[in-house]
């Protein structure tokens, strides 16, 4: 059974979850309408899914262990870009953030000596070392190419290989 506290946090990562989810969806939206960028909307539009799952398996989670899992109210995300490197570092800012919620849950957790939910974290843990790392690559890639054109090309050509390494 979770504590209250435990429930409480759980359902803001839930909320985290879900605003992850619209937030690249919404990249994947102005993404869509750039030139030459299909394949890093198409990027987007998995990772907003991706996210999405991760909201689902949260909320089945808070219900199995007795808890009320609350669809969320959502603010609207960021919408539109400066350009294709601010909204890569935007996406490195919000994983960054997700792994920060996690780790705090996990503290929760441990200090809770809930350790169902403990053990249940620990694949969050694991897919957040993995969506930081592959964040930070492609910005890194990006600062690389600088405003080579052809670079870009290429950049957008391979951003679906990074995504099936996984
Ligand atoms: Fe849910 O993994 Fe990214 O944010």
């Amino acid at each position: 059974m979770l504590s209250k506290p435990m429930q409480e946090a759980l359902n803001n990562q839930v909320k985290l979850e879900a605003a992850s989810s619209y937030a690249y969806l919404a990249m994947a939206s102005w993404s869509d309408i750039q030139p030459g960028l299909n394949n890093v909307s198409e990027y987007f539009f998995k990772q907003s899914d991706e996210e999405r799952i991760h909201m689902l398996k949260l909320m089945r989670f808070i219900n199995e262990r007795g808890g009320f899992a609350m669809v969320p109210t959502l603010g609207q995300p960021i919408v539109t870009f400066k350009g294709i490197k601010s909204m890569f570092e935007e996406f490195l800012k919000h994983e960054i953030a997700v792994s920060d919620s996690i780790n705090d849950l996990v503290s929760l957790a441990l200090q809770e000596k809930d350790y169902a939910t403990h053990n249940f974290l620990q694949w969050y843990v694991s897919e957040q070392i993995e969506e930081e790392k592959n964040a930070r690559v492609l910005n890194d890639k990006l600062e690389m190419i600088g405003e080579d054109k052809s670079g870009l090309y290429l950049f957008d050509r391979d951003i679906m290989m990074t995504r099936q390494k996984r």
